[in-house]
């Protein structure tokens, strides 16, 4: 069966440009396929502010037989191959993904040491996620809020800057 997964992606440090290009080329190089991608957005730092701009980006994968678990490995790997290293909890890092959204399950648990919640704890609550993410899929249902991103991305208070850095549109 054919799942669509949403997945959001950040970078502070070094080339952010070319560490979210990187990201992308992994992730289909271990067999997605990369259904859409959303402007790149720039961002405010939230949660622990004292670190540079975020580069955000949201994409759409799909891949026949796509288990959540194996999904998160090859995001885990990716973000490892690409040079993260994990020292300020949300700080700053070369890549961040994750793993927003899984078709409409419900997801909470481990597997092989990879712990795993689906949706996204806080996607809810970030104007950098939920705005890329309404660029490619505004009608798609939050599957335990159930109201649209669209809706969710309306309801949020406007504190933080999130701005187009590179219109997805572009060749
Ligand atoms: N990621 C965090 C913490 N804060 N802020 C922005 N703007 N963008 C992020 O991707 C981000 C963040 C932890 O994952
Ligand atoms: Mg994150
Ligand atoms: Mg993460």
């Amino acid at each position: 069966m054919q799942h669509v997964a949403y997945l959001g992606l950040g970078s502070n440090l070094g080339d952010r440009e070319a560490n979210l290009r990187q990201a992308i080329s992994l992730l289909a190089a271990g067999g997605l396929q990369i259904v859409a991608e959303s402007s790149v957005y720039e961002t405010d730092p939230v949660d622990f502010l004292d670190q540079p701009k975020f580069l955000n980006q949201v994409i759409a994968v799909a891949a026949e037989n796509l288990e959540p678990f194996a999904l998160m490995k090859l995001c885990l790997e990716t973000e490892a191959e690409l040079g993260r290293v994990r020292t300020v909890p949300r700080g700053a890092r070369t890549i961040d993904i994750d793993l927003l959204l899984f078709g409409d399950e419900i997801i909470k648990g481990e597997s092989e040491g990879v712990e795993l919640t689906v949706p996204h704890p806080r996607m809810h609550l970030r104007r950098f996620v939920l705005q890329p993410l309404a660029e490619i899929a505004p009608q798609l249902t939050h599957p335990t809020l159930r109201q649209t991103i669209e809706h969710l991305l309306a309801s949020l208070p406007n504190d933080s800057a999130v701005r187009v850095f590179r219109c997805g549109q572009q060749p």
